[in-house]
């Protein structure tokens, strides 16, 4: 089995609408190989002598222009023909389209295709004075041909004079748009649940044509919650921050089915895409970015999302709707266990002597199983430890903590705990629970036994004062 070749993705003309270097009215300027001139036209190239190439300015001489605010005359001061070479790839489909005119009536103009030195004639072109001609095609790149003439030939003018007429603008020959998904989620893991997450994504046009009506979608992943507030296009046109309700910008966030709408690049509305020039003009492209918290079901669990866009090749007769689909990210989210602890004593008020049993129980509500658990509970001044039984760990009396290790989601652990209650007065004392895992509800984690201890029974409320 054989790989096709890979076509380059970006084939495409330079300089297509004349848009460049800006010219106040009317100018004859030299071509592009002219690089020792301060001022060339970029892109376009003459087979004229004196290599120079004549440029107009929208209004000049009262012709407006077809696309931007310049166009070209073919013929400067002599017959000639305008042309760009371009590296391609056999076998490769390559889109054209045009605007043409006449100057003083009709002009006839021809469009030759194919190797330098041997371009085809593809098609002719005769448009009168009042209106711009528009003209589509395409050509696939025969076998062998690395190196392609796009090339304009001028045939005939009104007036007899070759020198004159045959007005060019908006020309495009190249590849069909081909728009390229990055995506990104920072910070990188591993998080936290109750942690933020912004994903970045970034759209290039790495094809020939621009990126029409140009949506970019992305679904809020399971297990995180959107942001409010947090659409943004950070790079590319209408960089700004936009708001959550659909209608009044370029983004909208859709709670209904859970997702992020962006449209996207120049001319791009509340309700259409806009148009993305591929890399040769942008080559950043435009990136957007939003926001979510880690929800408590995506504790121990990775976070993966994809972005896709839609957007529409119109190079062609009709416009071709075209999907492109990002990378995924994944991030991983460390495991979450919800620790709970209740201490109570068996009697309330002793007596000097006696002994106190307090009983502790440490849960794990989850949602992933806990290690590491140790509950604190230090003895206070006025209770001299005796013994503790557990159902699983041990307790240490010297540092006052009860050593339980693992606990699995829904389980729950239990020690009793005997002291000798030696001075008279109200002891509190407090257990706290930690574990290696993040507790997503810390107020939970302690709880307090109140004792009172009497002199002698009954002889006195010691706890009165208190
Ligand atoms: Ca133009
Ligand atoms: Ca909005
Ligand atoms: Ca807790």
């Amino acid at each position: 089995m054989t790989t096709p070749p890979s076509v380059p993705l970006r084939i495409a003309l330079v300089n297509g609408s004349f848009e460049q270097p800006a010219v106040a009215s009317m100018e004859i300027l030299p071509d592009a190989s002219q690089t020792q001139a301060p001022r060339q036209v970029p892109g376009w190239l003459t087979t004229a002598s004196d290599h120079m190439i004549e440029l107009w300015r929208s209004g000049f001489n009262g012709v407006p222009s077809a696309e931007g605010a310049q166009f070209a005359e073919l013929n400067a001061n002599e017959v000639s023909t305008l042309y760009q070479d371009l590296a391609t790839t056999p076998g490769a489909t390559l889109y054209w389209r045009l605007y043409h005119r006449g100057r003083l009536g009709q002009d006839t103009m021809a469009l030759d295709i194919g190797a330098p030195g041997a371009a085809v004639e593809q098609r002719r072109f005769t448009d009168g004075n009042t209106a711009w001609g528009y003209y589509t095609g395409t050509y696939t790149v025969p076998a062998g041909q690395t190196v392609t003439r796009f090339a304009f030939r001028s045939v005939s003018a009104a007036g007899g004079n070759r020198g004159i007429g045959n007005f060019l603008d908006g020309i495009f020959f190249g590849t069909a748009p081909h728009v390229v998904l990055t995506k990104t989620a920072v910070p990188t893991g591993p998080l936290e649940i109750g942690d933020v997450l912004t994903y970045r994504i970034t759209a290039t046009n790495e094809g020939g044509g621009a990126a029409e009506n140009l949506v970019l979608t992305d679904a809020v992943p399971a297990g995180t919650t959107y942001l409010p507030g947090s659409l943004r296009i950070v790079e590319g046109p209408n960089t700004g921050p936009k708001t959550d309700a659909p209608g009044d910008d370029q983004a909208e966030y859709d709670p209904d089915a859970g997702k992020v709408v962006f449209r996207l690049g120049d001319g791009a509305s509340a309700v259409q895409g806009g148009s993305l020039a591929n890399t040769e003009t942008l080559p950043a492209g435009t990136t957007v970015e939003y926001r979510v918290t880690l929800d408590r079901a995506s504790a121990g669990k990775e976070v993966r999302n994809t972005a896709t866009a839609s957007y529409e090749n119109r190079l062609g007769d009709t416009p071709e709707t075209l999907v492109a689909t990002s990378d995924e990210t994944v991030t991983e989210v460390n495991p979450a266990a919800d620790l709970t602890v209740a201490k109570a004593a068996d009697a309330t008020t002793v007596t000097v002597g006696q002994t106190v049993t307090y009983r502790l129980t440490v849960a794990n509500r989850g949602p992933d199983d806990a290690t590491g658990v140790t509950v604190a509970d230090q003895l206070p001044d006025g209770l001299v430890f005796l013994s503790a039984d557990g159902s699983a760990g041990a307790y240490d009396p010297a540092g006052g903590q009860w050593t339980v290790g693992d606990l699995a989601a829904g389980a729950t652990a239990t020690l009793t705990l005997r002291a000798k209650a030696t001075e008279p007065g109200r002891i509190t004392n407090t257990a706290t629970a930690t574990g290696n895992e993040k507790d997503p509800e810390p107020g939970n984690n302690s709880d307090s036994a109140t004792v009172c201890v009497q002199r002698a029974p009954a002889c006195c409320d010691p706890c009165a004062a208190d």
